[in-house]
């Protein structure tokens, strides 16, 4: 059982509880990260810290720490568990207060940090095969409402989208905007291989993700045209490839939607190589701060 940071100290991961006040139970309200360590370097963690301070400005949460304070804590967190490959969890919420939504009597956030040995997120069949994906009748955050560009606690859009894929028999959903543009997945963002040319939507109706940004640098040292703009369902049903990117996903091929089979139904080309190229960026002291 691995040990979590609570608040300025290490408790068993079955002693690590927070209070039934804290708003970010009652009201989702706080931010969160995903991150992943490879042997031993922790895989850009400072674009995984930057997007946390981002997140937090949004929603007008103080972190009680400097960046390079919470940095050293993931990494102490990290050598406490003796991990060198792991899934990194850090969380901020508002923190106990009333139970109205009134964020003035949160008087101080909570910090959380949890470890985990990592869990393939799909098996390595899956990854050779290929994903399937349903068209999700729930629609991502409106950008005039909750943000899908902030990572926050309220996932209940990303959950029910997974759900409805999952009951359906699909790995994962697509998610559309309210305009009808396509998002991304519930947890990863999506790139299409269309006549020479990839795109991926701007990061205007979804998640800035840190894989996403590494691909878009991969693909230009690979040397693919890249086009981010909006598009919707028809383009990806008449794509070349599909391809989802995100720190659980990782790379991996998506070779059928709603039914239909992009191109000949198997993993293309592009994402092999992506794929590849992306197992040689990580765990690397260029891409990561060693633990
Ligand atoms: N879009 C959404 C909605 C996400 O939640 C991504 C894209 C990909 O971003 P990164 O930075 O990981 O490339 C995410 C990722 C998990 C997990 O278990 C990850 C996310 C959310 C929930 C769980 O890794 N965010």
């Amino acid at each position: 059982m691995s040990k979590v940071y609570l608040d300025g100290e290490y408790v068993e991961e079955k002693d690590a509880k927070v209070s039934v006040f804290d708003h970010g139970l009652l009201y989702g309200d706080g931010i969160f990260e995903g991150i992943r360590a490879y042997d031993g370097y922790v895989f850009k963690l400072d674009e995984h810290l930057d997007r946390l301070y981002r997140s937090a400005r949004a929603i007008n949460l103080e972190i009680p720490f400097t960046e390079e304070e919470f940095e050293e804590k993931i990494l102490e967190t990290l050598r406490v568990n003796d991990l060198k490959e792991a899934y990194i969890r850090p969380l901020v919420t508002r923190g106990k207060g009333s139970l109205g939504i009134d964020t003035a009597s949160c008087k101080e956030p909570s910090v959380i940090i949890i470890v985990k040995e990592w869990e393939a997120l799909y098996g390595p069949e899956l990854y050779e095969k290929g994903l399937t994906m349903l068209t999700t009748s729930i629609r991502n955050q409106p950008i005039d409402g909750l943000p899908p560009t902030v990572k926050h606690l309220n996932y209940l859009t990303n959950v029910l989208a997974f759900m409805q894929a999952d009951v359906w028999g699909a790995d994962e959903a697509l998610m559309l905007d309210t305009h009808g543009n396509v998002s991304e997945g519930s947890a990863d963002n999506i790139f299409i291989y269309r006549k020479g040319i990839v795109h991926t939507p701007p990061v205007t109706n979804n998640l800035p993700g840190i894989t996403r940004a590494t691909i878009v640098d991969l693909l230009g040292e690979l040397g693919y045209p890249l086009k981010e703009d909006h598009f919707g369902l028809g383009e990806v049903m008449t794509a070349d490839e599909v391809m989802l990117c995100g720190t659980a996903a990782e790379v991996a091929p998506v070779v059928e939607i709603d039914g239909r089979k992009i191109d000949d139904g198997k993993p293309g080309p592009l994402c092999l190589e992506v794929k590849e190229k992306f197992g040689e960026v990580t765990g690397k002291p260029e891409t990561g701060v060693a633990i």
